[in-house]
């Protein structure tokens, strides 16, 4: 029986509840420069054509960039869906049902509210596919797919097949910035964070050739190399491997960019392959340099045992950039001991460690973590539109700030540390790092 399956990317601005923010994001070059980089096709759709594609047509929907066409006939659509995306997935699920499709979702979020996104899909998907995709096809062939379809056991990375990158072949002048995850799980428990609820606390790799050949594929579909986007929740938790990955990267001549923990800036020899290589920027999350915040953020308080003052923080960052790659720090707003004076030290922390780039968020108590169930249990969350759960509005009370002070804290930041003045000192510290790296490369 042969299927046609559209992979659909529901469409919500992660801007569109906050329009003084959204007018900065167009106003401001550093901040075009990261919506220009939020548009990578979702790696989730590209990994499940991958698993398993004899007689299927898939037609990949983007809608960000292409309206979705209901009157078109699909056996099976499958949609993708972060939190803030849900609310406008079960509308479009809603219109294809009226058309007779048969509505399948997973990812984070029905991951974390499987009976809610079952009230609106034909099967819900609860964690990783790789092993219950295929057995829902076979379900489906065979005119009895199940409800739901939850992942038991670990997947294995290093035998997974690699995502289907061809699909996206006539598109790559939209993505200029291509995902590769090269591993899954993270040994932390953060409070705020989903993504380890997903993957577990299981560090697992694909192999390095699995990558390599990854990448080539990637590069196969490319007129020009694109930028790569090692979407891993923590890139180098296994150094070891990361500087063997790092070896086998450096021929191909790529720019890319990921995601890791501090702990890079004890490993030398790691950041300079990581420079050879062409890791130009690595996210970080830092979360807060206000004292007593980063206690308790995780079950193991590894942040703040390991980093405890600022100036852990510094001396880590200046370490890494001072190899000629930058740092995005990523910081929330919103944790409990946040007060007023919060905003003006993070753009001083900012200023003085001349970080690459910051990632400023609100903190946003996600269904499916820790901090969820205690604001909820508390009474703190204002609603629960998950529209609105975009990591840019203030969806809880705080007990030291207003909504409106925390609001206009994240504008300040922003505008703060987005400025021309500052862009031109990060610009003359990054070239006398990178300077300073190719003269020692030489020596
Ligand atoms: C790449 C990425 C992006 C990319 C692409 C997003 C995408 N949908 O792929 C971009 C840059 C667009 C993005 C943006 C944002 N992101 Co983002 N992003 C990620 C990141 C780092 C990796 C995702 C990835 O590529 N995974 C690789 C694939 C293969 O794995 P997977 O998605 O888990 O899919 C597997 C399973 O989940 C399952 N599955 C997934 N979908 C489906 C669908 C079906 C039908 C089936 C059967 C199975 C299935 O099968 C896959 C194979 O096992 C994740 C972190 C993470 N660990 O997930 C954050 C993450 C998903 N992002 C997050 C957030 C909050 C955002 C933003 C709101 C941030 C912001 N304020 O800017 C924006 C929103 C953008 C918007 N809509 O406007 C949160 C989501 C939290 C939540 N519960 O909703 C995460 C978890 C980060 C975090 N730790 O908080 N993001
Ligand atoms: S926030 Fe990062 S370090 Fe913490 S659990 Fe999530 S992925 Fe791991």
């Amino acid at each position: 029986m042969s299927l046609k399956i559209a992979l659909i990317n529901p469409f919500n601005s992660f801007l569109s509840d906050n329009k003084t923010v959204e007018k900065l994001y167009h106003q401001t070059e550093e901040l075009s420069l990261v919506r220009f980089y939020r548009t990578g096709p979702v790696l989730a759709l590209l990994a499940l054509a991958g698993l398993e594609d004899r007689d299927i047509e898939y037609r990949y929907i983007d809608e960000r960039y292409e309206p979705v066409v209901y009157e078109e006939k699909y056996d099976i659509v499958a949609m993708s869906l972060m939190a803030l995306q849900a609310p406008k997935a079960y509308q479009m699920a809603a219109e294809f049902k009226k058309r007779g499709a048969y509505i399948v979702m997973g990812g984070l979020h029905p991951t974390v509210l499987p009976a809610e996104t079952g009230q609106h899909a034909d099967s819900v998907f609860i964690g990783e596919a790789e092993l219950t995709w295929p057995q829902f096809i076979r379900d489906f062939r065979s005119g009895k797919p199940q409800k739901y379809y939850e992942n038991k056991e670990t997947v294995d990375l290093a035998v997974v097949p690699a995502p289907k990158y061809d699909i996206i072949a006539s598109m790559t002048s939209r993505y200029p910035d291509v995902p590769l995850q090269v591993s899954r799980g993270c040994p932390h428990d953060c409070s705020f964070c989903t993504a380890s609820k997903i993957y577990g606390f299981n560090y697992r790799q694909k192999t390095i050739s699995q990558t390599i050949k990854e990448l080539e594929k990637i590069l196969e579909i490319y007129p020009k190399k694109p930028s790569i986007w090692f979407t891993d929740d923590n890139m180098f938790a296994n150094k070891k491997f990361g500087k063997e990955l790092m070896r086998a990267l450096i021929p191909y001549r790529i720019i890319w960019h990921t995601q890791t923990d501090l702990s890079i800036a004890e490993d030398e020899e790691l950041l300079k392959l990581i420079y050879q290589a062409g890791g130009w920027r690595i996210l970080v999350g830092l979360e807060s340099i206000i004292e007593g915040n980063l206690e308790c953020l995780d079950s193991r308080n590894w942040k703040f045992r390991k980093y405890k003052t600022n100036h852990g923080y510094a001396d880590a960052i200046s370490k890494i950039q001072s190899h000629g790659i930058g740092i995005i720090g990523a910081f929330m707003i919103g944790l409990e001991k946040d007060t007023k004076a919060t905003f003006q030290k993070t753009v001083d922390f900012v200023h003085e460690t001349n970080l690459y780039g910051t990632q400023i968020t609100v903190l946003t108590p996600m269904p499916g973590t820790d901090i969820y169930d205690a604001y909820k249990a508390a009474g703190r969350l204002l609603h629960e539109d998950w529209s609105r759960y975009t990591y840019v509005n203030v969806n809880f009370t705080h007990p030291n700030l207003s909504k409106q002070e925390l609001e206009d804290g994240l504008l300040y930041i922003y505008y703060n540390v987005y400025n021309a003045a500052f862009f031109k000192q990060k610009a003359m510290y990054f070239k006398n790092a990178i300077a300073h790296e190719i003269e020692t490369k030489q020596a």
